[in-house]
């Protein structure tokens, strides 16, 4: 979130609770500036730097709201703003986002009742007390009941997974129209982010309105949000999918623009600035012979937009693979033509984390193994889950059980046939203390260990660095499987130090896994560039269940990808013979 995104969401919390004491039009005028702040395209942080004149300067936004901006940046918060929320200690933001409950039934339902969260909002109107409260009645309490899950999911972002497969859908039916030129998805879904607030579409074509028209009326979309002549949103599997239509020569600028992240896209515009030349979503700009660059949207002469790698190009940079641009170094590396050979999905060559039904997996070895082939890996790595904590009932295996499957994998070998070299290993639990649970005599055998958490995953950050580098280290461990155990959305998993803890697998020549599992995508990207900048090697794994799974394998290299890892740091894009040197290694 940028810091305009930031001080937008205060301000519309502020029109909230000024409206919710039943203050009158103060709230408009907040909500106004909100809007105004969140557009602006020089960062809010910068202008308060230089103070209430320069944040003045944004549209609609006065000096009695610029005042409380910059006393944001001074102080770190808005009295004003406090003094509203200790008088209201509501989660106002949790409480308005139930259809039919707005900033004042949030003070009504306080002041009668002292509902202050979404559970306790649920408990009275389970309790039949709103229908008690003057102005509510049991319709309305029935309204609110009904309402309050689909409230609960929709403040949380969509997961990539379950995006992704909506963005692709809709990209596809777009293709196939025929007065589409160019088709592409931008904002978050592109960079592959793990989750999605909404999904954006690009499309390059002279004729808008039947585009429109067309995407409205796409098969998978179950509402239309808005339809304007530019552009259209439509709510599909649940998710916002957003469509901006542009003309041909401005797509390459406007595919740039609508990528993001915003802090990108601030850094490369600066760097456009300091050569003299304007950027934004219509196309990079000559204005060194302008008077005012500001006149307009397309003032000065037109040096690229038609495509986006054009767009770099003129600014002196290799252009920039979406997983990077979140200004983390993407921009100096770049202009430097230092930017790394990023992995592909392509150059997986087999996956090693997998289970069969002899754990929790629905399908046999011999399925799984031809699977794998049939994908053309060279290498697939059999790993079930052994028995310990965090391992329901009787899924997992036993040392007697782990050396019965041994064999079974060497017949189903023999049996499918093909030329795809097999490990039989694996998934070996760490326990809260980092002890590997499976006996070291079982582990020595095995050809890959897997070790994950998967238990006491709420333990402190301080106890969780401790286990997880003590597991790294142990001698029969090759692979950290899933470091943290978050499930996104729903559980947040431990929170280990996490340079200690790739410093110690560097060291160890243990490798960590990116679960590619999108409810997972752990370790996420900030810890594959810690790892790799710690020297450590990364394996891109599905953890598949199934043979469908082994799809998955995308999002694992994307968010790789996003950890600035290039193929040679990742083991399972390396030959099977380079492979068993890591593993006996
Ligand atoms: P999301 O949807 O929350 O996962 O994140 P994004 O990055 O997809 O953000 P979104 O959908 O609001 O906008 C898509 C991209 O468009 C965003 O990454 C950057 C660009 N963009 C949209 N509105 C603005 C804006 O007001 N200012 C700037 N600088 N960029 C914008
Ligand atoms: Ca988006
Ligand atoms: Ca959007
Ligand atoms: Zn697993």
């Amino acid at each position: 979130m940028s810091r305009n995104d930031e001080v937008a969401a205060l301000l519309e919390e502020f029109a909230d609770r000024l409206e919710a004491t039943g203050v009158e039009y103060k709230p408009t005028a907040y909500r106004r500036a909100a809007e105004n702040v969140r557009e602006h395209t020089a960062p809010i942080e910068n202008l308060a730097g230089e103070g209430e004149d320069a944040v003045a300067e944004i549209d609609r936004v006065g000096d009695a709201i610029a005042s409380k901006i910059v006393e944001y940046f001074e102080t770190g918060e808005i009295e004003e703003l406090e003094a509203l929320r200790s008088e209201l200690p509501a989660d106002i933001g949790a409480l308005t986002a139930v259809e039919g409950v707005g900033p004042k039934t949030v003070g009504s339902l306080y002041e009668a009742l002292g509902i202050t969260t979404l559970d306790e909002l649920e408990e009275a109107a389970e309790a039949e007390q709103i229908r008690e409260v003057s102005g509510f009645g049991a319709k309305t309490e029935e309204n609110i009941l009904e309402n309050i899950p689909f409230a609960r999911e929709a403040r949380k972002r969509t997961r990539l997974g379950d995006a992704r497969p909506v963005a692709d859908a809709a990209l596809s039916y777009l293709d196939d129209l025929d007065a589409v030129a160019s088709a592409e998805v931008c904002g978050s879904i592109r960079r592959w982010k793990d989750t999605i607030g909404d999904v954006d579409l690009l499309v390059a074509s002279d004729a808008r309105e039947p585009i429109v028209e067309a995407f409205t009326e796409w098969p998978e979309a179950d509402a239309t949000i808005e339809a304007g002549t530019g552009k259209a949103s439509v709510r599909a599997s649940g998710t916002r999918v957003d469509l901006r239509i542009v003309d041909g020569g401005e797509f390459g600028a406007a595919l740039q623009y609508f990528t993001g992240s915003r802090a990108h896209n601030v850094a490369v515009r600066n760097r456009a600035i300091d050569r003299d030349l304007k950027l934004n979503e219509y196309g990079l700009f000559d204005v060194s012979e302008v008077e005012d660059p500001d006149a307009g949207q397309r003032v000065g002469e037109r040096v690229a937009g038609e495509t986006e790698d054009g767009v770099y190009e003129a600014l002196d940079m290799e252009p920039v693979p979406p997983e990077l641009r979140e200004d983390n170094g993407e921009v100096a590396a770049a202009a430097a033509g230092e930017l790394p050979d990023l992995v592909e999905t392509e150059e997986l060559r087999g996956d090693l984390h997998t289970h069969t039904d002899w754990s929790d997996g629905g399908f046999s070895i011999a399925e799984m193994i031809e699977a794998a082939a049939e994908r053309g890996y060279d290498a697939h790595a059999v790993t079930d889950h052994a028995a310990g904590p965090g391992i329901f009932g009787n899924t997992g295996l036993d040392e007697a059980e782990i050396a019965e499957q041994a064999e079974a994998v060497t017949d189903a070998v023999d049996a499918v046939d093909a030329d795809i070299e097999v490990f039989h290993g694996i998934e070996a639990n760490i326990d809260a203390e980092g002890a590997i649970t499976t006996d070291d005599e079982t582990l020595a055998d095995l050809d890959i260990v897997v070790a994950s958490p998967h238990s006491a995953l709420g333990q402190d950050p301080d106890a969780a660095t401790e286990r997880l580098i003590r597991a790294v280290e142990h001698p029969h461990v090759d692979v950290l499987g899933h470091p943290t155990g978050r499930i996104i959305n729903s559980r947040p998993g431990i929170a280990p130090d996490v340079e200690a803890v790739v410093a110690a697998a560097a060291d160890a020549g243990t490798a960590i896994e990116v679960n590619a599992n999108p409810a997972r995508l752990d370790a996420d990207g900030d810890t594959v560039r810690a790892a790799i900048d710690a020297g450590a090697t990364i394996a891109v794994d599905t953890d598949a269940h199934s043979p469908r799974e082994l799809d998955n394998a995308r999002y694992g290299v994307h968010t790789a990808r996003r950890g600035w890892a290039e193929t040679a740091d990742v083991l399972n894009a390396r030959s099977s013979d380079e492979i068993r040197a890591f593993l006996d290694g």
